[in-house]
């Protein structure tokens, strides 16, 4: 096993899967050293902060590791230095011809890197930004660019992030154990404390960091016994030891917290939020936290969801719920994430009336305009949970007079758990690209997410976190690529699949042009091959209960009375349409109201999500829902052995642990995929009675 084989390791730091895209490896082109090495002799920085020091820290080790110098620091003598970090306001920019101006526009977080000549002609680099933030986006913009072998003597470079959240969701309990977590222990917690290997901690801080990223909660979302001790004087000492290794990266700490806290805690009798009591114990309680974390992000809470304590036992709503922890975070800027992840898990499927993917939206968008500013309401991507396939939320655009918060998931939980290849990204592109119609045409996910199309006082960006204490972080290595990608997304939505993917690729693997190729298709493929051998149509669901890994086409837990896909001998699918389903397609803005509502204009690959249709119905891409059934069930598993084969040819050309990772990791996937595709096959046909037109075997 790799665990077993790096166990003598002296330090993580030498494992190429741990350094996962911060390799900073030795550069071997010559002349290319040469010219980078000519700009590296001396860096100097005016200010000193720990954010600064970060970046120093970064860029000095990065360049010592690929270019072998190791550059002196002048700290606020700037006149020798070729490389010049700074803010705007620290930095003379007239001197290098850029005007204050620059610096209006951009947002706190942005930066300029740009390559200059100063009064006396001699080339520098400027990493100007416009807080100590932007310096380090800035310096790990440099270092990815020397890492990608790109040039560094023309640098005219303005970026800001378009996202104000950039959001990490730890769902680590203090126990160690990590709900949905697919790469081993919590690197944050040990045995019901902390841990102490801080080192591990800095380390994924600065994986986060680098791609973009600027806040995280610690703890999960459901927020057991122990946990909900995390605000109590036991544990804040050591979550203020937490928040400074993140601060240091520009990244801002949340908690999750039980909403029935007073009681727990407090010793009251109600968690009412309308109580005086309870409203008092709130502020009392956030003024606490305060003094340890003087910068403390806010709370993140899941409240009347999944059996978690909320208003709804006390007759309140989510506003009145969410706007008491908000009162009192606000005098100290503090955030209220309230998460729409709310539903009634008890509910029987069959009856039409309280369809699950109404929840959301009916749930939160009466209540529109009634939270504070400083709640937002965190919406997961679409209606069920993190499926493979499914819409997008009507409720992200719907809510008008609130702040909103797209939340994602990058653990694989029902896209193959880290065990299966699943490149996330080409999916979150497609998800932020979705056009809502919310403010007519272009109100897209990306701009209701930048907070741009309502003007949004705070909105963004969040996910679920898929590492974990595995020496590579994510289990599968291919799995880091998720947690890369989603960071420069958050930064940037409007970056291709293709450019992130290459960058990855280039920053983990370097850049033999096999090994770029190769990877390249299996992760560019696996999304829709993962769909392909799993759940057809948008239906979604189909996996075992409880750990949600594998077929079981009735098995989800929550769907207990019975079938929530209406799978019988005549068709298959769920009517959510005005006229005779559900009414769900009536959330969405016009056209897509109409668009998902007809038969004739739902595209293919959500038709079951929106429709109960024959297995004999024709798809728009000729084909009958039966033969596609069979037919993307037989290519999935071909595609797989196909990414098997892509990947056996590497062996050689890159390291080698990082290569029988991967391997070992395939096979599951082949053994997965085998049995999706026989069960799924056999469930279709003995349902339907339709043989496959190729005569293939189903078993
Ligand atoms: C943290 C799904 C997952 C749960 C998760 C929940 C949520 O139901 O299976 O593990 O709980 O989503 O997002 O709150």
């Amino acid at each position: 096993m790799l665990e077993n084989a790096i166990k003598n390791e002296q330090t993580l730091n030498n494992v190429k899967g741990y350094r996962a895209w911060l390799q900073y490896s030795k550069i071997e082109d010559k002349r290319m050293d040469e010219e980078y090495r000519s700009w590296f002799s001396a860096i100097g920085v005016a200010g000193d902060t720990s954010i600064t020091n970060s970046a120093i820290k970064e860029l000095s080790d990065g360049i010592e590791s690929m270019l072998d110098v190791a550059p002196t620091v002048n700290v606020d003598s700037l006149q020798t230095a070729s490389i010049i970090l700074g803010t705007y306001q620290d930095i003379w920019i007239e001197d290098y011809g850029m005007s204050p101006e620059l610096f209006g526009d951009l947002n706190n977080e942005g930066y300029v890197l740009k390559t200059t000549p100063n009064d006396n002609g001699e080339k520098k680099i400027l990493l100007i930004g416009k807080t100590d933030k932007g310096i380090l986006y800035a310096t790990y913009h440099l270092l990815r660019l020397i890492q990608s072998r790109k040039p560094i003597h023309s640098l005219d470079i303005v970026d800001a992030p378009k996202n104000q959240f950039r959001m990490m969701n730890q769902w680590d309990n203090i126990d160690g154990t990590i709900e949905r977590g697919y790469s081993g222990k919590s690197i944050f917690y040990y045995e019901n404390d902390f841990s102490e290997d801080l080192e591990r901690i800095k380390d994924y801080a600065r994986l986060l960091s680098s791609t973009g990223l600027n806040a995280i909660s610690i703890n999960n979302v459901n927020v057991w016994d122990v946990e909900t001790n995390l605000i109590s004087k036991q544990y804040l000492p050591k979550v203020e030891r937490v928040a400074n290794i993140f601060r240091a990266y520009g990244i801002t700490l949340f908690l999750s917290i039980n909403y029935a806290s007073p009681i727990a805690l407090g010793n009251l009798d109600t968690a009412d939020p309308l109580d005086e009591k309870v409203r008092a114990w709130w502020k009392k309680k956030v003024e606490e936290i305060y003094q340890y974390i003087p910068d403390f992000g806010g709370f993140i809470v899941k409240a009347d969801s999944e059996n978690r304590p909320g208003p709804f036992s006390y007759d309140r709503d989510h506003a009145d719920g969410a706007n008491v922890l908000a009162e009192a975070l606000k005098p100290f800027n503090g955030i209220l994430i309230w998460r729409c992840f709310v539903y009634n898990n008890l509910q029987d499927w069959r009856d039409r009336s309280t369809d699950r993917a109404r929840a959301a939206y009916d749930n939160f968008k009466p209540i529109d305009g009634q939270f504070l500013d400083n709640v937002i309401l965190q919406i997961k991507n679409g209606p069920m949970d993190f499926q493979v396939r499914e819409p997008v939320s009507p409720l992200l655009g719907a809510l008008k007079k609130t702040n909103q918060l797209l939340e994602l998931q990058v653990a694989q939980e029902y896209t193959g758990q880290q065990k299966d290849v699943c490149y996330l990204i080409p999916q979150w592109k497609e998800i932020l690209d979705f056009d809502t119609y919310a403010k007519g045409e272009g109100t897209k996910i990306k701009n209701i997410a930048g907070g741009t199309t309502y003007n949004n006082s705070n909105s963004g960006i969040a996910a679920v976190s898929n590492i974990g204490n595995d020496i590579n972080w994510t289990g599968n290595t291919l799995a880091q690529a998720n947690l890369y990608g989603f960071g420069r997304l958050t930064w940037n939505p409007d970056l291709t699949t293709e450019e992130i993917t290459r960058d990855w690729i280039h920053l983990t693997f370097g850049h033999d042009p096999l090994v770029v190729e190769n990877i390249e298709y299996i992760l560019l493929n696996s999304w829709k091959t993962y769909e392909n051998y799993t759940v057809p149509l948008g239906i979604g669901w189909m996996v075992n209960p409880g750990h949600h890994y594998g077929p079981n086409i009735d098995g989800y837990e929550y769907s207990a009375w019975g079938t929530y896909h209406f799978a019988d001998r005549d068709g298959i699918g769920v009517d959510r349409t005005v006229e005779t389903g559900t009414g769900y397609t009536s959330q969405y803005f016009p056209p897509n109201v109409e668009w998902y509502n007809s038969l004739d204009s739902c595209p293919d690959e959500l038709l079951l999500f929106f429709h109960h249709v024959p297995y004999t119905h024709v798809l728009k891409s000729g084909e009958t829902v039966i033969q596609h059934i069979y037919n993307t069930h037989f290519k999935g598993v071909e595609e797989v052995e196909d990414f098997i084969y892509k990947w056996d040819k590497l062996v050689g050309s890159i390291d080698n642990r990082i290569f029988e990772n991967v391997k070992e990791r395939l096979y599951l996937q082949l053994k997965n995929a085998t049995d999706w595709r026989d069960k799924i096959n056999t469930y279709f046909y003995r349902k339907s009675g339709i043989s496959d037109n190729k005569n293939r075997t189903i078993y």
